[in-house]
């Protein structure tokens, strides 16, 4: 099982461990109940944009099977679940409510609640309602004002039933990967629409607030945000690694805490900037009650005159930018760099994102660097004035096998175990650290890789939709059961 020192504050009950999801990652019956469609179904069968071609159709099923995954959830003996409501499920086009999307969640919220579990649900979890993407998505303000609305319509109905509100999870993915890269839904590779697409994304976060806490008063409210600390490859990279954390991180925390964009960012990309109204830090920068941290890995740059351009950023550019201006042209990787580092260039983009030889990496292909997580926390809590921070995300993605009935996923487990005692030290440093959730409960739909990739803690057979628990979540198992009997 897991082990923590003695007098780890992860052995205490009072921390919350739990495992995460997201609605359009599990649930499929996409085509049931009045759902309207999504971004990501559309994305997903424009050709070349997602793995084979994959898509959340049917997914895990969850819609259907949620009373087996809740038993299952509560098998593992976890205190929480981390769920995410689908926005296209409970709005009409009509702009009418769909008291049938309402009554799936209240269906899988009483089965939560009969086992005990808090919830924390997500309001947007990148399944925007295709009809908004028509009227503009995320580059139409509007679209912030119809979040609100919806968030209204959800806590009014389920209140402080649900104990944790995230209104948006990861908007560095839905702004950038969706509208400034483009290789997720709706797949826009434009700068300046990256950048507005982030603008409205935390207006609707801050539209949201207020109509949270008046809605579910007894119930906590907050955001999600991803951060993959930027390290520099040496000394002369360490302003590149400073300005990329600025662009990816601080980007979206200083907004959100202290009311302001980075100026160096700010700044360098002026002619992208979006209108900021006079109101709109005030409403973006409105008061949480828990910051929600999810970490994977960390990323490695070095200043933009150097380096070999990394893989990742390869991939990027291969489905969006230079995909765009070279057509159906196939490009070798050198000539991608080449034509990479012109366009950076151009742009004068301070650094290059770098692949370090040599280190252990997940399945998709991150770096495994515990330590990454550790200085992230610490380095946070010391440049802010942050509210209590839950670790919503953490995992890795492996390539499991089931072998004689089980899956023994040694890289996971022990991902798990160093990352978790990184969140334990942190809160010996003084990070008010009070719960974790494992990315994921089971392995599911990974967006632009399909199902290709497995996050879970639990092995989905997408055949015949058995779930099998892996070696990793039979730790959690163990140690959450010890826990439970005060044998730590
Ligand atoms: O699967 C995703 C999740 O939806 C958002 N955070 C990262 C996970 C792994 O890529």
């Amino acid at each position: 099982m897991y082990k923590f020192p003695k007098d780890s504050k992860l052995n205490k009950p009072e921390f919350l461990f739990g495992v995460a999801t997201a609605s359009y990652q599990i649930e499929g019956a996409t085509n049931v109940d009045e759902r309207c469609p999504s971004i990501w179904d559309t994305f997903c069968a424009k050709p070349g944009a997602v793995y084979k071609q994959h898509n959340g159709d049917v997914a895990c099923n969850h819609y259907n099977l949620y009373q087996q995954d809740v038993d299952l959830i509560s098998s593992l003996g976890v205190d929480a679940y981390r769920l995410s409501i689908a926005w296209p499920r409970i709005i009409k086009t009509d702009g009418s409510v769909n008291q049938k999307g309402l009554d799936f969640y209240d269906r899988l919220i009483s089965a939560l609640e009969e086992k005990n579990i808090t919830i924390m649900a997500t309001l947007y979890h990148w399944d925007l309602p295709q009809y908004l993407e028509d009227k503009g998505g995320w580059l139409n303000r509007e679209t912030s004002v119809k979040f609100a609305e919806y968030t209204d319509v959800v806590s009014s109905y389920f209140g402080d039933r649900i104990s944790f509100y995230v209104t948006l999870n990861e908007p560095w993915c839905s702004a950038y990967h969706g509208y400034r890269y483009g290789i997720h839904a709706p797949g826009i590779a434009d700068e300046k629409s990256g950048f507005l697409a982030c603008h409205n994304l935390l207006l609707a976060h801050g539209m949201a607030m207020p109509i949270l806490r008046k809605n579910a008063s007894n119930s906590k409210h907050g955001i999600v945000l991803n951060f993959t600390p930027n390290y520099p490859v040496d000394d002369s990279s360490i302003e590149a690694a400073q300005f990329a954390d600025d662009e990816h991180s601080h980007w979206f925390l200083k907004p959100l805490i202290d009311g302001k964009y980075p100026e160096s960012v700010y700044n360098h990309f002026l002619d992208v900037m979006p209108v900021i109204e006079s109101t709109d830090m005030q409403i973006i920068s409105e008061k949480i009650d828990f910051l929600g941290v999810n970490f994977y890995s960390r990323s490695m740059v070095s200043n933009a005159r150097q380096g070999k351009v990394s893989d990742t950023i390869l991939q990027k550019l291969d489905r969006a930018e230079i995909r765009m201006q070279e057509s159906n042209d196939v490009l070798d990787d050198d000539t991608k760099a080449e034509k990479l580092q012109k366009l950076m260039n151009q742009k004068g983009i301070h650094y290059n994102s770098v692949d370090l030889e040599e280190v252990e990496r997940t399945h998709i292909g991150w770096e495994v660097h515990p330590e990454a997580l550790l200085k992230l926390l610490t380095d946070l809590n010391q440049t802010y004035q942050l509210p209590p921070i839950y670790i919503t995300e953490n995992g890795a993605a492996v390539d499991d096998q089931l072998v004689g009935g089980k899956i023994d996923d040694e890289q996971r487990y022990r991902y798990y175990q160093n990352h978790l005692s990184m969140v334990d030290q942190a809160i010996k440093l003084g990070v008010d650290i009070r719960g974790y959730f494992a990315w994921s409960l089971m392995d599911n739909f990974e967006w632009a890789e399909g199902y290709k990739m497995r996050f879970g803690i639990v092995y989905v057979d997408y055949e015949t939709q058995t779930r099998t628990l892996k070696r990793s979540a039979i730790k959690f198992q163990e140690f959450l059961n010890a826990r439970k009997q005060g044998l730590l």
